[in-house]
């Protein structure tokens, strides 16, 4: 059984065009990677995702299969799964199907802007069957909010997987950690997937692709600027770069304009003269060492109860246990 909520109006056409005005003429030009995601873009990730040189996701499957025992004994008895940025539903599927049987069934709240990763989660996880499956097509925190507010919601366990974290910089990354630890309760848990840094052969492989699925994904989103906004981007006069920024340990997207051009944006207001060479700013993806991971979870309020790294991939998977609060000291 599946339900869908839309929370708030955060995928408004408005709000689009606002951002797209505010950030296409900030200093450096950039565009917020959450607009990556309408349809053909959630399909292009998901193709992206099957990529030989984009490592994550198999890695993650393999650790969500090979420690689901002991992530299901640690939150046992669970009630509720709640995922941030659900994408395709395949590793909820890998650790909903590896749970151990005779066990109630727990509800799972998807969480994630993509109207079209909701419907392909949910259908992914409608074949699993025993499962109330409430989507929320939202933002993170809304999102989170709406799910995690619900009155005798039992223990909750959140998903943040696939390293979606590495797109917040430092300071939204600490602002919406601390933001789920302020939705959960003792006992409650998060389970963080991140990427961590590796050599820059490998990371520029995963962000630019030979066979230039990550290109098209990236370009993409000038071609949602044009439907929605009614802009005129020639996507030909673009490139897609992707670099590693090594003192800030982000992989950066970026799309170069291939000339001086001129782009109307009529929805959002704006016209814009584009120097050759020129970018536009799509995304970061930050990576980590392991240390940092606990650092920044513990900042937030949690306890490292559990890490599991794919030595292969470098990749790490984080149990995050909620603290319950300091003790009140008694004398004053
Ligand atoms: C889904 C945001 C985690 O940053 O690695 C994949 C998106 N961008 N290839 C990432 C992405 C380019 C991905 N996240």
């Amino acid at each position: 059984m599946t339900s869908v909520k839309a929370v708030g109006d955060d995928v408004s056409v408005a709000e689009f065009a606002e951002d797209v005005r505010h950030y296409l003429t900030q200093t450096p030009r950039q565009l917020p990677s959450r607009y990556l995601y309408d349809a053909l873009g959630s399909a292009l990730f998901d193709a992206i995702c099957e990529l030989p040189w984009y490592r994550i996701t198999g890695a993650e499957i393999r650790l969500l299969a090979r420690h689901a025992p002991s992530l299901w004994s640690a939150m046992s008895p669970l009630d509720r799964i709640i995922e941030l940025g659900v994408g395709d539903g395949r590793k909820l599927a890998a650790l909903l199907s590896a749970r151990p049987r005779g066990l109630p069934p727990v509800q799972v709240d998807l969480v994630d802007i993509s109207a079209a990763a909701l419907e392909t989660a949910s259908r992914t996880l409608a074949r699993l069957g025993g499962t109330r499956v409430v989507c929320h097509e939202a933002r993170y925190e809304a999102g989170l909010e709406d799910a995690s507010g619900e009155a005798a919601r039992g223990r909750a366990l959140v998903l943040f997987l696939g390293s979606n974290i590495g797109n917040f910089d430092p300071p939204s990354r600490d602002a919406l950690l601390r933001h789920i630890r302020a939705c959960l309760r003792p006992g409650d848990a998060l389970l963080l997937g991140a990427d961590l840094v590796k050599p820059e052969r490998d990371l520029l492989l995963a962000y630019d692709d030979p066979l230039g699925v990550t290109g098209a994904f990236n370009l993409n989103l000038l071609v949602r600027i044009n439907r929605e906004l009614g802009a005129d981007f020639d996507p030909a006069c673009f490139a897609h770069r992707a670099i590693w920024n090594v003192r800030d340990a982000r992989v950066e997207m970026h799309l170069v304009s291939k000339r001086r051009q001129m782009v109307r944006i009529p929805a959002a207001g704006i016209k814009l003269e584009l120097q050759a060479s020129e970018t536009i700013w799509t995304e970061s993806s930050y990576k980590y060492q392991p240390a940092d991971i606990v650092r920044m979870i513990e900042r937030a309020g949690f306890e490292a109860t559990a890490q599991w790294e794919d030595g292969r991939a470098r990749f790490v998977l984080t149990l995050c246990g909620v603290r319950a609060a300091a003790v009140q000291s008694a004398s004053k």
